[in-house]
């Protein structure tokens, strides 16, 4: 049994959930296994100059071969709750078609794990890995993908509908607007501004289609969308700043969360992209009533705020980590969630995602100590419990993440993990944070 909690502990609800998360490009490896297509982020990964050092998720951290071993750790540590991603070219290789029996085997028996274990999975649809033959088809500019993308997961809901709890349809859908199509950062490595929000529409429709298809087999489940939400505050007190940040919070959160939530876009965001722009004229009747089919829950990603100067640029306010688009600033969780909770109603809330990079050294003595990441955690979850205690329905908090990964572009330098993975050999050492996290897990607060 636990100790006690020491009495300064600030006590989150009974029954609240802790967590990790971690998604299949950025773990599994295996990348030509039992029958795995090849995704757009194969293709990115292997292009020269795309990701640092030319690093790929080809072996990653191994997870496809040593899930039980991560199994048991998520146990030890105490974790109430696992949530991962499904790679959909593992379950379909062209993206189409009869699904791959060996591919869904290998995650009814992780799932089965983790049940064994009283881990609760929650399990993502779709973390970026898109099937490269959907890609050469047009990816997500092709309305298309969003009729297959609900086929995939009707297929994944019957197959393992029946022991996985909470589903989440498409994490961030942002993420790929922003970094697939206007940086060019992520796969599939595009700077095309007006296909970007049309890329937005179909992420959201196929997410809508999802939802439906859940509905339709009857399985007694939740699902919802997951997205990252940034604050946005002005640079300074200058009305222009004011009226800059307003628009740039329309494109950060409301074109992602209205269509879900409210059934509409936000008008400030279609008034700016121009009736004659594709996101604009790719809305068919129907679409809206599709994409705010009833959700279960909303969950929120949350790593940095943004501030908005006068003529619509960004500055930096806070330190930033390893990764330079991250200031750290936990007010903003607490306003971002409170946030939420006010502009669209007591939906329930679960983190699906909230961390820190670090450049983690494992000592001579076979201990990593990344303080950093404990600050980070402890003054993160302070916030979330000011915002459940000034009402936020929070059910849950998921850390990002289990396992150092492929960070995407930034290949394996920076870490995320609570756990370090020392590539050369896999294996897997608690950091200094994930000795902290188990114990916050037993006193239920920081
Ligand atoms: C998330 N931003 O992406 C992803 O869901 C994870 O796969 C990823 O490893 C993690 O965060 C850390 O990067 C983000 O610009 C990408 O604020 C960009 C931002 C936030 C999250």
């Amino acid at each position: 049994d636990p100790a006690p909690a020491p009495r300064d502990v600030l006590r989150f609800p009974e029954n609240f959930g802790w967590g990790a998360a971690t998604s299949a490009y950025q773990i599994e490896g295996a990348a030509k296994e039992d029958g795995r297509g090849e995704s757009v982020w194969d293709t990115f990964s292997r292009t020269p100059g795309r990701t640092l050092n030319g690093d790929t998720g080809d072996v990653a951290a191994d997870h496809y071969h040593r899930w039980p071993e991560d199994l048991d750790l998520m146990r030890d540590l105490g974790l109430h709750s696992y949530r991962f991603s499904i790679s959909w070219p593992r379950v379909q290789a062209d993206g189409t078609g009869k699904p791959n029996q060996r591919g869904l085997d290998f995650y009814r028996r992780m799932v089965d794990g983790l049940n064994e274990r009283g881990i609760a999975p929650m399990a993502t649809l779709f973390h970026w890995d898109l099937p490269q033959a959907l890609q050469d088809a047009g990816g997500w500019e092709n309305r298309d993908t969003a009729l297959r993308f609900a086929d995939y997961a009707d297929t994944v809901f019957r197959a393992l509908g029946d022991r996985i709890p909470v589903w989440l349809t498409v994490n961030e859908p942002k993420t790929v607007v922003q970094n697939g199509y206007l940086t060019g950062h992520h796969a599939p490595g595009k700077q095309d501004p007006d296909a970007a929000y049309l890329v937005a529409h179909h992420l959201q429709l196929a997410h809508g289609l999802a939802v439906q298809a859940f509905r339709a087999t009857g399985e007694p489940g939740r699902i919802g969308p997951a997205i990252n939400l940034h604050p946005c505050y002005p640079a300074d007190d200058s009305p222009a700043a004011a009226a800059a940040t307003r628009l740039y919070d329309g494109y950060e959160n409301r074109l992602y969360l209205d269509p879900i939530l409210r059934g509409s876009y936000p008008s400030d965001v279609l008034a700016d992209l121009g009736p004659d722009s594709r996101l604009v004229r790719g809305i068919a009747d129907g679409d809206l009533a599709v994409i705010s089919a009833p959700v279960d829950l909303l969950a929120v990603q949350y790593y940095t705020p943004i501030y908005v100067t006068a003529d619509g640029g960004t500055e930096r306010r806070w330190p930033t980590s390893v990764a330079a688009w991250q200031q750290i600033y936990p007010d903003g969780f607490y306003d971002i969630l409170t946030r939420v909770t006010r502009d669209y109603g007591p939906i329930p809330l679960t983190v699906t995602e909230n961390g820190l990079p670090t450049i983690d050294v494992l000592a001579a003595d076979g201990t990593v100590d990344d303080a950093a990441r404990v600050d980070f955690l402890r003054d993160h979850l302070s916030a979330a419990h000011r915002a459940i205690t000034a009402g936020v329905p929070l059910e849950s908090y998921h850390v990002w993440s289990l396992l150092d990964n492929f960070e995407w572009e930034a290949g394996y330098d920076q870490r995320f993990g609570i756990v370090y993975v020392d590539y050369p050999t896999q294996r897997r050492i608690l950091k200094r944070s994930a000795h902290w996290y188990r114990q916050v897990i037993r006193d239920n607060g920081v």
